[in-house]
């Protein structure tokens, strides 16, 4: 069996808190690479001057952990300008927040190019290698260059945009052409390998053997969709015990008999913050009856803060839920409690449990787990509502939700209306069927389909090709 190898911006080494805070990719990504005596490479986290950078290398349970720090001009350039002011903004549709930067792109090229370094000297010939997401674009053909001609796949953890979109970016094919160095690139939705595939067609006249074969010079590229999922079982396992717990008893107790509605998301423009909030208010202007009868919980850890657009947003969306419960609340009752901390998996498992309702209504999301978190949380005889954006990969798995607009705050206050008052069978007719789904596509089996993909001969991928 080859040993694996996963690559990714962060590489999270345990903790010693026995895996709490982790959260559900990486606990399966965890698993996965100890059941394949793999190794797991990527940034510490730390940022310190050139002279001190250090390589890492842990073992623990069965899993080495190699870990570079990065020079606080690689932070800048790389992590915080390339990839999160450029292409974070631009993979999700929003070419207008778009910094564009050639000093930037070089620290990303330049970032790359060291972290193949550090890999040149572990590798090994039938090292199997899977990197992830929208920081490592060029890291296969990195590899290339130093005569690595393993299997790497490359998997896309957040939206792939239409070529219309993408080739406003300067030098897009010097970036996105490099991805045809990997043997396999994946993506959360067939929407978005279809998006892949239209721009090496019709952009780059890229011949191909089918629609998600595409001929690269010498080499061969396969497309492919391996939506995340979560640990179905595991989570409503989780959430059963959390109701017991005095955490949750706390506040359902606080909530004095009110249905909850929950929301729980890294602080981002991506999810759609405010405009779920306005639309929480359009609901309570619109149904006088449910004032003082719910209360929206919004749990959203602050992320990238040194990121000018996530400052002005936390003060904007700080703005509005100060507006909406200054409007409607009463001395006994808060409208939006807004919450910027996190909270472990079963924390959150059992506030899934105790809600009503869950808003998660992204303006484009890679797929979103906190919609099948929530699913896989409920009391499958009494279970929540998912409210969800149309926009999020998870609702082309999650079908049985309210499928909602999120730029459409009346729309989606109605759905908020029709949540809470939806009767029980259909509350269950909607569950049974999300979760049916959900369980066909456990977080378990991610890892093996995508390397069996990535290894598969030739002649296996035609075959897979035609059977889907
Ligand atoms: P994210 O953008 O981080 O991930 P998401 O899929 O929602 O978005 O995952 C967030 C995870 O963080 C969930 O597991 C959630 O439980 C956890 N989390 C959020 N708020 C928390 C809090 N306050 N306390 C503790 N945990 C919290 C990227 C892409 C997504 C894609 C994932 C996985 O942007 O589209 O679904 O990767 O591929």
């Amino acid at each position: 069996m080859a040993r694996i190898v996963v690559v990714s911006n962060r590489v999270s080494v345990p903790s010693g808190d026995g895996g709490a805070r982790a959260g559900g990719l990486e606990v399966a990504l965890r698993s996965f690479i100890k059941r394949n005596q793999g190794l797991w490479f990527g940034w510490s986290g730390k940022v310190a001057p050139k002279s001190d950078t250090a390589v890492r290398s842990v073992e623990h349970n069965g899993i080495t952990y190699i870990t570079t720090d990065l020079t606080r001009a690689d932070y800048q350039e790389y992590y915080n300008g390339f990839a999160n002011r450029m292409l974070w903004p631009i993979l999700h549709y929003r070419l207008d927040l778009a910094e564009f930067s050639s000093r930037d792109l070089s620290g990303y090229m330049r970032v790359n190019d060291q972290f193949a370094e550090q890999l040149h000297k572990v590798l090994q010939p039938d090292d199997v290698i899977w990197v992830h997401d929208y920081h490592l674009i060029p890291l296969a053909r990195a590899l290339r260059e130093r005569g690595h001609e393993n299997r790497i796949g490359f998997f896309l953890h957040i939206p792939f945009p239409p070529p219309e979109l993408l080739t406003a970016v300067p030098k897009h094919e010097r970036l996105i052409l490099s991805l045809c160095h990997y043997d396999l690139v994946g993506f959360q939705t067939e929407r978005d390998a279809d998006n892949f595939a239209r721009y090496l067609s019709n952009e780059c006249n890229m011949p191909r053997r089918d629609d998600r074969t595409f001929i690269a010079g010498q080499r061969t590229v396969r497309l492919g969709a391996f939506p995340v999922g979560v640990e179905t079982a595991e989570f409503n396992r989780l959430a059963r015990r959390a109701m017991k717990s005095e955490f949750v008893q706390e506040v359902l107790a606080s909530l004095s008999g009110r249905a909850q509605i929950i929301g729980v998301d890294r602080l981002d423009y991506s999810k759609g913050l405010r405009l779920r909030m306005e639309a929480f208010e359009r609901f309570l202007e619109a149904s006088k009856h449910w004032h003082g009868g719910v209360t929206y919980l919004q749990i959203t850890p602050r992320s990238r803060s040194d990121i000018r657009e996530y400052a002005e947003m936390e003060r904007r969306i700080g703005e509005t839920v100060g507006r909406v419960n200054g409007h409607f609340g009463e001395a006994s009752w808060t409208p939006i409690r807004y919450i910027n901390r996190p909270y472990s998996r079963s924390a959150l498992a059992g506030l899934y449990r105790a809600s009503r309702a869950a808003l998660v209504t992204p303006l484009r999301d890679g797929m979103n787990l906190v919609a099948k978190e929530f699913v896989a949380s409920q009391d499958p005889e009494d279970p929540g509502v998912l409210i969800l954006s149309r926009f999020a990969g998870a609702a082309l798995e999650c079908q049985s939700a309210l499928l909602v607009n999120p730029y459409d705050p009346e729309s989606v206050g109605a759905s908020i209306g029709q949540a809470l008052s939806m009767p029980l069978d259909e509350r269950r007719g909607r569950h049974d069927e999300l979760v049916r789904v959900l369980a066909a596509n456990d977080i378990k089996y991610w890892g093996e389909r995508f390397i069996a993909s990535l290894t598969q001969s030739p002649g296996e991928w035609a075959a897979s090709r035609a059977a889907a």
